[in-house]
């Protein structure tokens, strides 16, 4: 990854910024082997597209379908390390006085890098909540029965997670725009800026004159509005960035 990809011009606002907010997608996991929605699915899931998986109609079709499809993708991420991307996210939140990260995944490898302040817009797959009545659900005795049922109420259980045509949590929506209508700088990671609400996240930031930084390897809707476009991998660009940003900190 070479310097000069990176202007000069954003590595001064990143070091003057005071608030920064960092959203990331689907991209951000893809150099942990966490494949992303638009990959298409590897092995025993890749006749499934995920966007017809993961929703609450698929769910009462099938729910041992969707019920195994998330176990799966749990054990693939609990396989999967956070990447260097994910590391230079710490490193940015240690440096810069306030760094919020909106994240769309529901991985985790944000946590496990040890990054702080994250509004988990679209829920977490470690978490299981009771389908019927919402509240989370640590743990149930052992059962043949896929999907689960809930210890308390006998409904089923189902990951916490918030699928297409399901409402965001309006706390944790009410969080992200408070953030974005905030700060100075805003960072879009490996998202394909497709899915909403987390893909008005950025518009809000550049209606309050916040500047606007894309990194991802393609374009995407989001591309043309931004200040600056940073083509490559995360897990590549991140690093490189914060070396750039405080060097004297070198890792
Ligand atoms: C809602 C959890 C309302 C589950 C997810 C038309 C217009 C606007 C909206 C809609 C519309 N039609 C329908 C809607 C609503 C819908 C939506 O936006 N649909 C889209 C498809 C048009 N939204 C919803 O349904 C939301 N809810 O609107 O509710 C409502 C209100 C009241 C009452 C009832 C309803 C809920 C959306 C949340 C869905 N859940 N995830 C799960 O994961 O199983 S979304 C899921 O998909 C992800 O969380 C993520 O948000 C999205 C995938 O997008 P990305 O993360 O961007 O990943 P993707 O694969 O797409 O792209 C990866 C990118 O990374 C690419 O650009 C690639 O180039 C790049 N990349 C690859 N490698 C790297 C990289 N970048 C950097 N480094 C690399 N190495």
């Amino acid at each position: 990854m070479n310097d000069n990809v990176i202007p000069a011009e954003l590595v001064e606002e990143l070091r003057t910024a005071q608030r920064v907010v960092v959203l990331t997608g689907a991209g951000t996991s893809a150099e942990s082997g966490v494949p992303t929605f638009r990959d298409a699915q590897t092995g025993l899931w890749a006749r499934y597209d995920p966007t017809e998986l993961a929703t609450p109609e698929a769910f009462r079709r099938n729910p041992r379908l969707v019920w195994e499809w998330y176990t799966w993708r749990r054990e693939l991420v609990a396989k999967a390390a956070p990447n260097p991307g994910h590391l230079a996210l710490v490193q940015m939140q240690a440096r810069v006085p306030e760094l919020t990260l909106i994240t769309q995944n529901i991985d985790g490898l944000h946590q496990r890098a040890g990054s702080q302040q994250i509004i988990e817009l679209h829920g977490n797959l470690a978490r299981t909540k009771c389908a019927d009545n919402g509240y989370l659900v640590e743990s149930w005795p052992p059962t043949e029965e896929v999907p689960p049922h809930c210890p308390r109420c006998g409904g089923l259980l189902r990951p916490d997670v918030v699928w297409f045509g399901e409402p965001l949590s309006k706390k944790t929506l009410l969080q992200a725009i408070t953030a974005v209508r905030q700060c100075d700088l805003v960072f879009s990671v490996g998202t394909s800026s497709l899915v909403h609400p987390a893909a008005s996240l950025p518009f809000e930031a550049l209606e309050q004159g916040a500047k606007l930084v894309e990194i991802n390897p393609d374009e995407t809707p989001l591309t043309p509005h931004v200040h600056f476009v940073l083509y490559g991998k995360a897990g590549e660009i991140l690093p490189t960035l914060v070396d750039l940003t405080w060097p004297q900190q070198k890792r």
